[in-house]
Parts: structure tokens; sequence; C-alpha cells
């Protein structure tokens, strides 16, 4: 079989990544993050979709496209995470492994973002990680997949 990328998708804001509350979630644009997670994933042997939307319908257009088309999701549905049943059935609707990735560290923050949708049927959670959440996540999306794990950051 041949292997199939593995989609991140990105919610609402991160599209501001780099200057909105930089205290919050830092100084790194998502082209940062973006180019980040291209040298992890080239290290690691994935392929790499890489997606941002502020509409919550694009976002289940790519986990629906995901379906058939990727071996793997990495998602941060931001403010969604909280509040899309949508983006949760969409994702329920999908047989590969699915991680979820918050910068911030969400449950140190507002009681409404201690819950999440996503969550329900994400395989992993990694929340307060700063960016470097998305590496962990292609990092342990390698190990579920059965994919050679050198490691990304010593090359
Ligand atoms: C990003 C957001 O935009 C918030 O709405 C979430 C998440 C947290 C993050 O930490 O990446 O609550």
């Amino acid at each position: 079989m041949m292997a199939k990328p593995v989609y991140i998708l990105n919610g609402p804001n991160l599209n501001l990544l780099g200057q909105r509350q930089p205290e919050i979630y830092g100084h790194e644009t998502l082209a940062d993050v973006e180019s980040m997670c291209r040298r992890a994933a080239a290290g690691l042997g994935l392929d790499i979709r890489f997606h941002q939307s502020n509409a919550e319908h694009q976002i289940i257009d790519w986990i629906h496209e995901a379906r058939q088309g990727a071996d793997g999701i990495i998602i941060n549905p931001a403010a969604l995470t909280h509040t899309s049943v949508a983006i949760l059935d969409a994702l329920n609707a999908c047989d590969c492994p699915v991680l979820e990735v918050h910068i911030s560290n969400v449950h140190r923050r507002e009681a409404f973002r201690h819950h999440s949708y996503v969550s329900l049927r994400a395989d992993g959670v990694i929340a307060g990680c700063g960016t470097q959440g998305y590496v962990l996540a292609l990092e342990r999306l390698a190990t579920l997949l059965g994919r050679q794990h050198s490691d990304s950051r010593r090359g």
C-alpha cells in the first residue's frame, strides 16, 4: 500500500499566530510552524498537507478528504475545539489516527477551554508544549503508523 500524507489542520485565528496574544501563543508564525513540521516530517519519512482556515465547513471538508486521502490527522481546531460537534462527527467518520494539538495549556486557562469535543475522538492530546506540540504529534503519528522514527530534532 502506498503511504498517504498526514493532514495537519489548523482552525480559526491561527493565521494570526505570532501577532495575536504572543504571551500565550508565542512569536512564531504559522509559516514558521509549517516549516518546522516539514523538516520534522521529512526526518520521519512522512509527507504532510498543512492547512489553516477560519471557516468550520472548510475544516470539515478537509477531514472528509482525509478519510480516504490521509494516513493520519493532526488537528489544532483552535476555538472550534470547545464548540464543534460537527468537527467531532467528521473525525468520527475517519479510521486513521487523530492527534489533537493545542499550543497553550488550555487547562490552565478559562474554564470554557477545559472541555474539548475533539478529545472524544483523539488518540492523543498535546497541550501546552508551544508549537513544538506539532512536532511531538508528528513523532507520535510515526510511531502509531509503524514508520521508522529517527529523532528529527537531532537530524
Ligand atoms: C488556540 C486557540 O485559538 C484557542 O481558541 C484554544 C488553542 C487554544 C491553542 O492553544 O492552540 O482555546
